[in-house]
């Protein structure tokens, strides 16, 4: 395929480099660009080497490899200079003018001289001059200057990971972009390309770690830590090393039997301990920067220590041990809740699980195990608090983990642009020491101090051409990325750097994707599940609106609407208890009925309908507007895209509008279902009197 086709059917995503069409700017750029030089030899500086001649020559037409002996910088055209500083002296004057000391592994510096002859790309490691690359590769494809360049970039947290949730059949679990790129019939897949193609686009936005299979580890995926499998998964793991990401393995906590021919896996059995020591020493035999196992236990009828009367420390640290001296980590899912309620119990709370079981053993675990919570405490709904988990644990290392695929935002069928969903959640004050107690804070690791932390999420790609499914769910993967890189980015900024890295630089066109995505996400809440109340989806597949769909079910995830009102009852006071697991202010605000977000008031409240919102609505004409509203917005979506099929490639132009048609009249359904259940449910009338069924 060429490059024109790969840009035009979403393949290429952020990196569809195309000649810069100002001639002014193109011009300009020229001047200060059209040759480079790579100081330095090694497998991450020729990555970074290859992604810069690709790239200039592509946006710029010309591109040549320089030598920096030249003297006649500004005569022929400038230079740009990437490598590591202390590799040669043409770094030397960047130490006046910035402190290398605090660039770390990863921070890098773009700097412009002050003739404007050359451009240094320089960081502490190769790892961070790949990054520099990237980051000047952005400068050119969104029209920044490139005069006077002063950029010091350091990442805030130190792992910025995506777990994939695949499966060796083929088949991706909550994948709505086709099947994996990593394996099918139970087998790695022969041709590695694509998963090239997923790394650089990885690194150019500075993912360091993948997880490769789905934390549901099924028999198959269990192998994949044997000499069966350990050689296909050198060879992807020498992929992505070259684009600077380590590989991890979900592993299935019952290895010792499901694999390993033993009757117990009891964490503290000294022959299951002696099981995974050697097979650590197995996977660094192939692996030697192997990074470390992803846990899912005791969840969703995933083994764990809990049947040998163990706790969740004991687990965890027993694998920790084994991989340890190799220099890996475990991630530990706390995703951990009992998946077999009764729906009569109206006591038992699916939303303090994770507190319930892990708050006790803070500061009990190994400091190369880090815990992955979920960013709210039942799973990845439109609207959920904050999981108390985060400022509630301060002697633990902790990871945030996101859904960057749709399971319960539209499935990618549905344009929902989820980073104002978590900005929030990075900017959540939990209180923990006191105000500016961030969720991103504790994250990091910074509030409290620890070695490690980071961000994981969900991958949403598969192998459809365009990774995602709908293309314009590639500004999530993105978007997730950068913000991992730096919180502080706003959801517009994030926004106009994809938008035009995307689909490139003209005015109108940004303005109108740009007014689509940061609407989205406020859109799909209003025609969904309302109020924070979540769930009201189709069982298993988790697409469409069914009210009652996991009512009357086991997994814990209830609305309990009856004729006078609805909501969970989750007060100290009255209810669950689960409020408590908060700090005071927080928890004060979410106990009390007056002062509860309107957004989350019934996830932690039962009220009745005619309950009267901060908003100044009732609960049910709040239902009833929301969703004829949210409804018209969805068709509004569709609108402003047509309005841009003179401005868009008619291949990606094509694709998108039929997933918006389809979400504009999806959305419709779940006005319909959503009002008429809950007017036949109240008898209460619309005050505007719209058609209701
Ligand atoms: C991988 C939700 C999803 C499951 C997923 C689970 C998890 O329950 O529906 O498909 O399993 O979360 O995060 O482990």
């Amino acid at each position: 395929m060429n490059r024109t086709t790969l840009i035009e059917n979403g393949y290429d995503c952020w990196l569809g480099y195309k000649q810069i069409e100002d001639e002014v700017r193109r011009e300009d750029a020229l001047r200060v660009s059209s040759r480079y030089a790579i100081i330095g030899e090694s497998p991450l500086l020729r990555t970074a080497g290859k992604e810069l001649a690709v790239a200039l020559s592509a946006m710029l037409g010309h591109v040549e490899l320089g030598h920096l002996s030249e003297r006649q910088e500004g005569k022929q055209g400038g230079i740009v200079v990437a490598g590591v500083y202390g590799s040669s002296p043409v770094f030397e004057p960047l130490a006046e003018v910035y402190d290398f000391a605090g660039l770390g592994e990863e921070g890098y510096i773009i700097h412009s001289s002050e003739e404007g002859g050359r451009i240094y790309l320089c960081a502490a490691s190769d790892k961070g001059v790949l990054y520099a690359v990237f980051h000047f590769i952005r400068l050119l494809q969104t029209g920044q200057r490139l005069e006077g360049l002063r950029i010091r970039e350091v990442p805030r947290n130190g792992l910025r990971m995506i777990n994939h949730w695949d499966n060796m059949d083929g088949s991706v679990e909550r994948g709505y972009a086709g099947g994996s790129i990593f394996y099918k019939d139970g087998r790695f897949i022969e041709d590695k390309s694509r998963i090239r193609d997923y790394a650089r686009l990885l690194a150019s936005t500075a993912i360091n770690a993948v997880s490769i299979n789905n934390v549901n580890v099924h028999r198959q995926e269990s192998k994949l830590i044997t000499d069966e499998f350990l050689p296909d998964v050198a060879v992807v793991a020498g992929i992505f090393r070259e684009y600077g990401i380590r590989l991890y393995l979900s592993v299935n906590y019952a290895s010792t039997i499901e694999i390993g021919g033993m009757a117990t896996a009891d964490p503290l059995d000294a022959e299951v301990a002696a099981w995974w020591k050697q097979a650590a020493a197995d996977i660094y035999r192939y692996i030697p920067d192997f990074g470390g196992f992803v846990v899912k236990a005791d969840s969703e009828f995933r083994p764990g220590p809990f049947t040998y009367g163990r706790n969740h420390a004991d687990g965890a640290n027993m694998l920790a041990d084994a991989i340890a001296p190799f220099g890996g980590d475990v991630i530990w899912r706390c995703f951990v809740y009992n998946c077999l309620q009764d729906w009569r119990d109206r006591k038992t709370d699916r939303a303090r699980a994770a507190y319930d079981h892990f708050m006790p053993l803070d500061g009990e675990f190994r400091d190369n195990v880090m815990l992955q919570i979920k960013n709210g405490p039942m799973d990845f709904q439109v609207r959920e608090p904050v999981s108390p988990l985060f400022g509630g644990m301060t002697k633990t290392n902790q990871l945030l983990e996101l859904q960057i695929a749709q399971e319960y935002t539209g499935q990618q069928r549905h344009l929902c642009y989820l980073i104002p969903q978590w900005k929030e959640v990075y900017d959540f004050d939990t209180h923990a020491c006191g105000e500016r107690s961030t969720v991103g804070e504790i994250a990091s690791g910074r509030l409290f101090g620890r070695e490690r932390g980071g961000i994981a999420a969900v991958s949403n790609i598969g192998d459809d051409l365009n990774w995602c499914g709908h293309v314009l769910a590639q500004a999530n993967w993105y978007g997730y990325a950068r913000l991992a890189w730096n919180p502080d980015l706003s959801a517009e900024q994030i926004a106009s750097e994809w938008i035009r890295m995307t689909f490139g630089l003209d005015e109108d066109l940004e303005r109108v994707i740009l007014d689509m995505l940061l609407g989205s996400y406020s859109i799909y809440e209003s025609y969904t599940a309302p109020l924070g109340v979540g769930w009201m989806v189709n069982p298993n597949h988790h697409y469409g609106p069914n009210v009652d769909g996991y009512e009357y079910s086991k997994w814990g995830t209830y609305h309990y609407a009856d004729r006078v009102g609805m909501g969970v009852d989750r007060t100290v006071h009255t209810g669950t208890g689960y409020v408590g697991q908060y700090h005071a202010p927080v928890a004060e605000s979410y106990e009390s009925l007056a002062d509860c977000p309107d957004e989350l008031l019934l996830f932690f409240h039962h009220v009745p309908y005619l309950h009267v919102l901060q908003s100044g609505k009732t609960v049910i004409q709040h239902i009833y507007d929301t969703h004829f509203e949210g409804a018209e917005q969805a068709a509004e979506l569709l609108a402003k895209w047509d309005s841009l099929a003179s401005k868009v490639d008619s291949g990606r132009f094509k694709h998108v509008r039929e997933r918006l048609a389809h979400q504009a009249e999806h959305a419709c359904e779940w006005r319909d279902m959503i009002n008429t259940y809950f007017y036949r449910k109240s008898g209460i009338a619309d005050e505007q009197d719209r058609l209701i069924y």
